[in-house]
């Protein structure tokens, strides 16, 4: 295990993190599918949440993107827990990322569009206005924070 991440448990946190992964790793394959994840986020959460959200967690924390959570990422995911990730809005550096199914560090428009109708407080017709002002066919983040920018102007 990487030592940033054994810093931030105590060894006997650690084994209770491994204990409580292997009750969620209902095959015992060694990670956490996305129906394990569904389990693992609904606990932590607190709630029932979407498929969408689910994915976009997976996706979040999945660093080595095999569409699974090993323990390492769990780990983080629970270090994120604890320091109040669901205590908080998620970011929009957070929706960015999460929303980057293809992990260019640049949203296509469909990924883009994807992420922007999550956001409920935005029309149908007002994504749509704004994709169609797009120049670029990938979108980076800054030019993401300028149309969530935009966007929110209008409301
Ligand atoms: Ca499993
Ligand atoms: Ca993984």
């Amino acid at each position: 295990m990487p030592p940033a991440l054994t810093h931030h448990f105590s060894a006997a946190e650690v084994d209770d993190l491994k204990q409580t992964f292997s009750t969620y790793d209902s095959d015992s394959d060694g990670v956490l599918s996305l129906e394990e994840c569904r389990q693992v986020v609904n606990t932590f959460a607190g709630r029932n949440c979407g498929d969408y959200e689910i994915q976009s967690l997976l996706r979040l924390f999945d660093a080595d993107a095999n569409g699974t959570m090993d323990l390492d990422e769990f780990l983080k995911f629970n270090y994120a827990v604890r320091t109040g990730f669901f205590d908080r809005p998620v970011s929009l550096k957070d929706a960015f990322v999460m929303a980057n199914r293809s992990r260019t560090g640049k949203l296509t428009h469909r990924e883009l569009r994807h992420l922007l109708k999550t956001n409920e407080s935005y029309s149908k017709e007002q994504v749509k206005n704004i994709l169609s002002t797009l120049d670029t066919r990938l979108v980076s983040y800054p030019q993401f924070i300028r149309l969530v920018n935009r966007l929110e102007k209008e409301l």
